[in-house]
């Protein structure tokens, strides 16, 4: 149950929501949390969780505020944890520094660092929360609330289509269909996961780098993961000239010649031999399963068609990003999800972001929430 919000309560907490997003890309796979203290109708201190590892949002605002916090309101968007982990608990810092109220957002769902609220409202201060519903914590942080729910990693496939919803002019084509706001979306997506993946056909066509090129670097940069039956990633391509420089991963299955495995070992790369899913298919549960076993929480697909469709059918994918360029390609185009048994619908995730409105679909796509760009 969630806790309703005055307006002015509700401001500030939207305001912490935003501060939050500056630990993007650094705090992974802890979640993005801001932090507003405020007194007199005045913000005393803002503090965001900025490094994996470093001080928590409250910690830091409180530290900037000093004797200044007592009596004060601290907004945060997430739960404070009450456990002693990297830092010590926020309840108690909220606590001692004489925060007298404290409002939050989504429920912290960690099983020791969670029951921070009661912590506090227990030691007589006013608590407000959790205040977000779980789906809007879940937007706000869907791999670090996906952790506790599954062992495979949280997916996000990125999908670029025409609006006619072609992924390419003709079947083995590459269509360069969006522009440079995408890229930068797309560069922004990479900064937030572990692992970056394609197929082993985009790695060939498109020879992507896959790296984080555009905005702050990521604390981690994403592992680099081809799912190749085959082993055919090729030696010379920009994925494995740089394979010692940023990790790559290739996982192939029992289809793969052992020479081609010997020289992408030799080229720096990591081979992960799995089981297949029939011809030039790879057992997807288990690739996705050897992710998680292996630190990778968040992973974002970026193609080609044949895999995301595969991961879909799969129910694998939790959030679809979805770049619809201004372009029509026609009849002779490649369809984002070819051979599907029904129309697809998509589950929309609600928000101030979408204004979509699903059709009635006979068979929805099983994505936890959809971006539109
Ligand atoms: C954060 N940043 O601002 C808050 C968090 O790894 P630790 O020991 O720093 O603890 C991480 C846990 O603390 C995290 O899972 C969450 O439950 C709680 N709150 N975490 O990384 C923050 N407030
Ligand atoms: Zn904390």
């Amino acid at each position: 149950m969630t806790v309703p919000l005055s307006d002015t309560d509700r401001a500030y907490l939207e305001q912490a929501v935003r501060i939050a997003d500056r630990g993007w890309g650094r705090v992974h796979p802890n979640p993005l949390v801001g932090c507003l203290l405020v007194k007199d109708g005045t913000v005393i201190a803002e503090g965001w969780h900025a490094e994996y590892g470093g001080p928590h949002a409250e910690a830091m605002a409180l530290t900037l505020a000093g004797d200044r916090a007592r009596g004060a309101t601290a907004y945060v968007s997430l739960e404070p944890c009450r456990h002693e982990g990297r830092t010590p608990p926020c309840s108690r810092a909220l606590r001692r520094a004489g925060v007298a109220r404290v409002v939050y957002g989504a429920a912290d769902p960690g099983g020791d660092s969670g029951g921070g609220g009661d912590e506090l409202r227990a030691a007589g201060v006013e608590v407000v929360g959790p205040t977000f519903t779980e789906r809007r914590a879940r937007a706000l942080n869907p791999a670090f609330h996906h952790r506790f729910r599954s062992d495979r990693p949280w997916v996000a496939l990125k999908l670029a289509t025409s609006i006619d919803g072609g992924i390419a002019a003709r079947a083995g084509e590459q269509s360069w269909l969006t522009g440079p706001e995408a890229r930068d979306e797309v560069h922004r997506l990479r900064a937030s996961v572990d692992g970056v993946m394609v197929g082993a056909r985009t790695a060939r066509t498109d020879d992507p780098r896959l790296t984080v090129r555009v905005g702050a670097p990521p604390r981690v940069p994403p592992v680099r993961i081809v799912l190749d039956p085959r082993a055919t990633t090729p030696l010379d391509g920009a994925l494995l000239r740089t394979a010692r420089e940023v990790p790559v991963w290739i996982f192939t299955g029992p289809e793969a010649p052992d020479a081609a495995l010997a020289a992408i070992e030799a080229a720096g790369a990591v081979v992960h031999p799995v089981g297949s899913a029939g011809p030039h298919a790879l057992d997807l549960d288990e690739v996705l399963r050897r992710c998680g076993e292996r630190g990778i929480s968040a992973l974002l697909c970026e193609g080609g068609g044949r895999l995301g469709a595969a991961l879909a059918r799969a129910d694998l994918v939790d959030r679809l990003a979805l770049f619809v360029a201004p372009r029509v390609l026609g009849a002779e185009a490649v369809p984002a999800f070819p051979d599907w048994p029904a129309p697809v619908g998509a589950v929309a995730a609600p928000g101030p972001d979408s204004g979509w409105v699903p059709a009635a679909p006979p068979r929805a796509l099983g994505v936890d929430s959809l971006l539109v760009f």
